[in-house]
């Protein structure tokens, strides 16, 4: 038995989350969302930046139902590195309800890339966050994207605001459509009409192949959860760009929990309050089917 021992301040995802007062359409899809290990039949992987706490697929299922939603997809964890055993264990046990963005090295086989589509998986992730794995060669991952972009999949990217000047031309250049997690990280204290985020704003314009998760206001706030109790507005301050964003592009869009939230060492948020942060960024009936229904299942269940 294989026994990790958490990073220091590592929290713990949120034993007893509310129940949300915003009623998902039916057939959401929480579309980014992880599984941890369990690390002593999934071992976290020895290049991993982070030892999380356990989270597993039953705990996730569990908290799909909980929040009303139908559907998962599940994003490889930089924890697990490119081995996607736990990711696909949880894609089998979804009876279809999970679809998976898997992490793979350029020594992949096109068998294994079958299996994983056997499995249900529909992308790549490429992450350029520095504090969570180390460089990866540009032309490796362009010759991955060239190989998963013959199954249909595509590339979720991961990056810091103050990086895409220089990443843009790279995201273009790969053939698939191009899904960004959580905005781009953008520096909420700045101006939503500023240049950072006009930036930003200006790539999705020019490019109809990027999509973008509407994700994880927690991980972006400087205001963070309600100061009161039994208030059900959080994270006030990002709720302006992401709101733009659906606004501008709402066949674009995709919405998700980021349970079991990696990586977050002040505060844990209610997965509850999560979904009622909704609403404050997809306002109408028709945004909100967009984001959580119709704009998930074309991207991950297309043709089923
Ligand atoms: C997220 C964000 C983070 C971590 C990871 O794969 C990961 O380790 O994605 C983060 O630390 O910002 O999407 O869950």
């Amino acid at each position: 038995m294989t026994h990790f021992t958490k990073t220091p301040g590592w929290l713990d995802w949120h034993p007893a989350p509310s129940s949300p007062r915003f009623r998902v359409p039916p057939g959401s899809v929480d579309a980014h969302c992880h599984v941890f290990g369990p690390g002593d039949r999934f071992p976290y992987a020895p290049e991993r930046k982070y030892t999380p706490c356990d989270a597993s697929k039953e705990q996730l299922f569990a908290l799909r139902d909980h929040l009303g939603f139908e559907r998962n997809v599940i994003v490889q964890a930089t924890c697990h590195g490119a081995d996607n055993s736990a990711l696909v264990d949880a894609l089998q046990a979804s009876n279809g309800r999970a679809r998976g963005i898997a992490t793979v090295k350029r020594s992949v086989s096109n068998e294994e890339l079958q299996a994983l589509h056997a499995a249900g998986v529909r992308g790549v992730r490429f992450n350029f966050v520095k504090r969570l794995v180390d460089f990866t060669p540009r032309d490796e991952l362009m010759e991955i994207a060239g190989r998963v972009a013959g199954l249909g999949w595509h590339v979720v990217v991961y990056f810091e605001a103050v990086d895409l000047p220089e990443l843009q031309d790279f995201f273009i250049d790969l053939p698939t459509p191009v899904v960004v997690d959580h905005m781009g990280r953008p520096d909420v204290s700045q101006p939503v009409d500023g240049p950072e985020f006009e930036c930003f704003v200006r790539f999705m314009r020019e490019h109809e192949k990027v999509w973008c998760k509407v994700s994880c206001p927690e991980r972006l706030s400087a205001s963070g959860p309600p100061a009161l109790d039994g208030e059900r507005s959080p994270y006030r301050d990002v709720a302006p760009f992401a709101r733009r964003i659906v606004e501008l592009f709402p066949d674009r869009v995709l919405w998700g929990t980021d349970w079991p939230h990696p990586n977050l060492k002040q505060h844990m948020p209610d997965d509850g309050l999560l979904v009622d942060f909704i609403p404050h960024i997809a306002p109408t009936a028709e945004l909100q089917q967009k984001l959580l229904v119709d704009n998930p299942r074309r991207l991950y269940w297309a043709g089923d």
